[in-house]
């Protein structure tokens, strides 16, 4: 493995936006103008945390790039569609995402609404279209793991645990519980179905990369409410960790900056010991780990 880990998160976001782009209705086919907001939601722009999570989670049992590619493109269409609707003004109503105005506001709310829900029967039917894996039982298994991280049981829920606890008091549990559900339920999949991509782990390995995945869906939400209050705090003088528009509860306004950082960092470590026994195969996994630690956006 040569390439440093910014050339191979590079390769991994190139060939993810290119595979997306190729996933995707094109532009002019009718119904032209919802196809056009489709690829308006999901391409140029986003980190691609998920299926760099893929693909992480791919090398650790030497599972082949283009299949990685289909799983990947599945889970960033079903990110992408709840991007869509938790931006429109039933939700967060918010008008800016990744530097462009939201769906709602470039074409129209009930686009937005069918954009949400065409990405997200896409990324189903993407995931069942193609070989993702030799197995066709375990790619039944792996379409199941994808709706159920998505539906009530997990991101759909969490949405609906975060929508209701505006103004409320959450304890920690209660927070770590709505976030393992709607951020973390996603990445947790993400490393999952990329690990299922490639040749068989026993139980105990599967079960301690699920644990790394739940961890790391927790650490990817503690970075983001530190981030979101440094922002704040610099930017607009608010009170640091309060979600400004909504008043949610986040990991900062329940603990303080300094214990979010500590608590984000012994999640790390965490993570980075339970790959230890993986070796050279979970390398990038715990590259990416120290990258969501370390991330500023
Ligand atoms: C509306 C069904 C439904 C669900 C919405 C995940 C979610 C549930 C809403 C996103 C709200 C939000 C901003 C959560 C904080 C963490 C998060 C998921 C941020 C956005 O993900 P990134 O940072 O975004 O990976 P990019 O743009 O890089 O893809």
């Amino acid at each position: 493995m040569s390439a440093t880990f910014s050339q191979w998160m590079g390769d991994i976001q190139q060939r993810t936006e290119s595979a997306l782009d190729r996933a995707l209705p094109g532009a002019d086919i009718a119904p032209t103008r919802l196809h056009d907001a489709m690829r308006y939601a999901v391409l140029g722009g986003g980190k691609r945390v998920r299926p760099l999570l893929v693909h992480a989670g791919g090398q650790l049992t030497g599972a082949a790039p283009e299949r990685l590619d289909r799983v990947a493109c599945a889970i960033e269409m079903i990110h992408a569609y709840s991007l869509v609707h938790d931006d429109m003004p039933c939700m967060d109503d918010d008008v800016l995402r990744r530097g462009k105005p939201t769906v709602h506001v470039e074409y129209d709310e009930a686009t937005a609404l069918l954009v949400g829900d065409a990405l997200q029967t896409q990324a189903f039917l993407h995931l069942a279209d193609g070989a993702v894996c030799d197995d066709p039982q375990r790619q039944i298994a792996m379409i199941r793991q994808l709706a159920q991280a998505s539906g009530s049981r997990g991101m759909c829920g969490g949405q609906a645990i975060d929508l209701g606890s505006v103004g409320q008091q959450l304890t920690l549990p209660e927070l770590e519980f709505m976030h393992i559900h709607k951020t973390g339920a996603l990445i947790r999949a993400s490393i999952n179905l990329g690990v299922q991509c490639g040749r068989s782990l026993d139980e105990a390995q599967m079960a301690s990369l699920d644990h790394v995945g739940k961890v790391i869906g927790l650490l990817f939400q503690v970075v983001d409410d530190i981030l979101d209050a440094e922002a704040d705090t610099a930017t607009l003088g608010k009170t640091a960790g309060k979600d400004a528009a909504n008043d949610k509860p986040t990991y900062v306004s329940l603990l303080g900056v300094t214990r979010a950082r500590e608590l984000a960092e012994e999640m790390c470590q965490e993570a980075l010991d339970r790959l230890a026994p993986f070796g050279d195969s979970s390398q990038r996994l715990a590259e990416l780990t120290r990258f969501i630690i370390r991330r500023q956006f």
